[in-house]
């Protein structure tokens, strides 16, 4: 049974799939600016591999062919540790919502609601002193230092560009820590590669292996899934489309409360933009987008060099009538990108970057 390592789960995560674990972050989890560590998003495309902390290593391989091995312990003791603020967002967080809005066509891929996306705290080193430690010139790293490849135990594969390594202010972290304890089984103990600001496909859980390269890794994962191409492209060259790695903006409503009998309705939910790039507004319409109002940014400030976190908002709705109604909400970033208003122009069949408005239905007495 390959599955013989995969823990206990919380029962209030959403289950999609149980082997491999695919499970959905609850509402109650998508309040809190830190998602609670049981209630964070679950995405295991294979079995959680059994591994001995002790045992375990890290190799580190360079275009010049060096190669250098690390334990946890090394990694702990002889490199200063940080700690960064990041949301991780599955690429196909919201897919259900184009495959609602397009279903003579659907989409391929799990059907996640708007709860593939958690925020957590992590702690660990950083992967450019460690490159450098491994004998990296990171003012010069050479012509065929392009990407870095990231290996996990159990066969998963992704890679990011070098750059995003070398950039003082990327944050790419070799992390040992979530919410201020070791990472559990679920999420890469006893050690993972946090890219903040990137889709979470490239967060490479239980790493074993960095390979600086000049070419992307060459799984699945890196070269095919996390692709887009338009409705009319029935058999993709997939080499002619980039990996996904930075995510556009996207928001969601994810709590309606009544406080009291009779007293008004508030929407609450996040929004997130990929790149670091801060969220600067979120805008709700109660009438199917004709008119829209500001909603209130919470405050949260997490760690880090840049916006690598979701911020939370709400809204009080002002007067909902008798009848209720759809509640849209759009978000815009410090680029001011903002979100397309819906799925007829961003379709495509693997169901990736699913970020149009969100609607959800408002009723009387809900
Ligand atoms: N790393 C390994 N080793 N195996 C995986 O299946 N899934 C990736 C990424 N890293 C994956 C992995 C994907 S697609 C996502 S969305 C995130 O991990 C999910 O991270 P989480 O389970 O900690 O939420
Ligand atoms: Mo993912």
């Amino acid at each position: 049974d390959p599955f013989i390592a995969d823990p206990e789960r919380d029962p209030r995560l959403k289950t999609l799939t149980a082997r491999p674990r695919n499970a959905e972050t609850p509402s109650e989890g998508l309040s809190p600016f830190l998602t609670p560590t049981p209630l964070f998003y679950v995405r295991n495309h294979m079995w959680v591999p059994p591994v001995e902390p002790n045992e375990h290593s890290l190799t580190i391989t360079l275009p010049s062919g060096d190669e250098k091995t690390y334990t946890l312990e090394d990694l702990k003791s002889r490199f200063r540790t940080h700690t960064v603020t990041a949301t991780l967002q599955c690429s196909g967080n919201r897919r259900a919502d184009m495959t609602r809005a397009v279903p003579d066509k659907g989409t391929n891929g799990l059907q996640w609601e708007a709860g593939a996306i958690s925020c957590a705290e992590w702690t660990g080193v950083k992967l450019r002193d460690v490159l450098a430690d491994a004998g990296l010139d990171l003012a010069s790293p050479g012509p065929d230092a392009k990407h870095a490849q990231f290996e996990g135990a159990e066969a998963y594969g992704a890679s990011i560009p070098l750059s995003k390594v070398l950039d003082s202010q990327g944050d790419v972290l070799l992390a040992f820590g979530m919410n201020g304890a070791p990472l559990p089984a679920d999420h890469g103990f006893p050690l993972r590669v946090i890219v903040p600001g990137n889709v979470a496909a490239r967060s490479v859980k239980w790493l074993k292996k960095i390979t600086v390269s000049d070419e992307e890794s060459t799984t699945q994962w890196q070269r095919r899934d996390y692709k887009c191409f338009g409705p009319n492209v029935a058999k993709p060259d997939w080499s002619k489309a980039p990996s996904i790695q930075e995510m556009p903006v996207t928001s969601a409503i994810t709590g309606i409360q009544r406080p009291e009998a009779g007293g008004k309705v508030n929407v609450e939910g996040y929004a997130y933009s990929g790149g670091g790039r801060e969220i600067v507004r979120v805008d709700v319409s109660i009438d199917a987008g004709k008119t829209w109002a500001q909603a209130e940014l919470m405050g949260d400030e997490g760690k880090g060099s840049k916006s690598w976190w979701w911020k939370r908002w709400r809204f009080e709705i002002p007067d909902e009538g008798d009848e209720g109604g759809e509640v849209l909400v759009k978000a815009t970033d410090e680029s001011y990108n903002t979100q397309p208003e819906d799925y007829r122009g961003i379709w495509n069949q693997r169901g990736n970057l699913s970020c149009a408005w969100h609607g959800v239905h408002v009723g009387p007495g809900e």
